[in-house]
């Protein structure tokens, strides 16, 4: 028979090491709880478009929570020092019309864009309650290079 003395000890180390557990897991990059990854966009990852998008659409691992996330795009400018992406207005025009749940959102882009480097910023609530979040950038120039890449449509 458990006395009092040997219940409560036994029922803290269990929930330390439960708690142990759960941080364990839910920080390992792994699928065992569904954090949310990116793993496809467009416009790509640092395309080049020679036509403006309309929108910018993600691709997630898991389905999201459209009502907790925010998919933001930003005219962006680049440190000359550090390299790193300065987000400066924001363009886009929010969420397309949808699920409350996806694997797949896209928000709109306005019909007229000036031509120049995009910052995607990404924060998106998975169907677990987890957080994760990113960025990606793309740039919009209508006279490019003849080896750039144009993913979408014909010219
Ligand atoms: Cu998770």
């Amino acid at each position: 028979m458990l006395t009092a003395a040997t219940r409560w000890p036994r029922a803290f180390l269990f929930r330390g090491w439960g708690l142990f557990v759960w941080l364990l897991v839910c920080s390992m990059p792994t699928l065992l709880f569904a954090h949310a990854r990116l793993t496809r966009s467009l416009p790509m990852s640092n395309a080049v478009l020679a036509q403006p998008p309309a929108e910018v659409r993600c691709w997630f691992s898991e389905p999201i929570e459209v009502r907790f996330s925010t998919i933001t795009v930003s005219r962006a400018t680049r440190d000359p020092v550090t390299g790193a992406l300065q987000p400066q207005d924001r363009v886009d025009q929010g969420w397309q019309e949808g699920s409350k749940i996806v694997r797949e959102a896209a928000v709109i882009l306005p019909p007229s864009l000036v031509p120049g480097l995009y910052l995607v910023q990404w924060t998106i609530f998975a169907v677990d309650g987890h957080k994760t979040s990113g960025t990606f950038s793309w740039t919009y120039n209508p006279a490019p290079a003849a080896d750039s890449q144009t993913p979408r449509g014909p010219q």
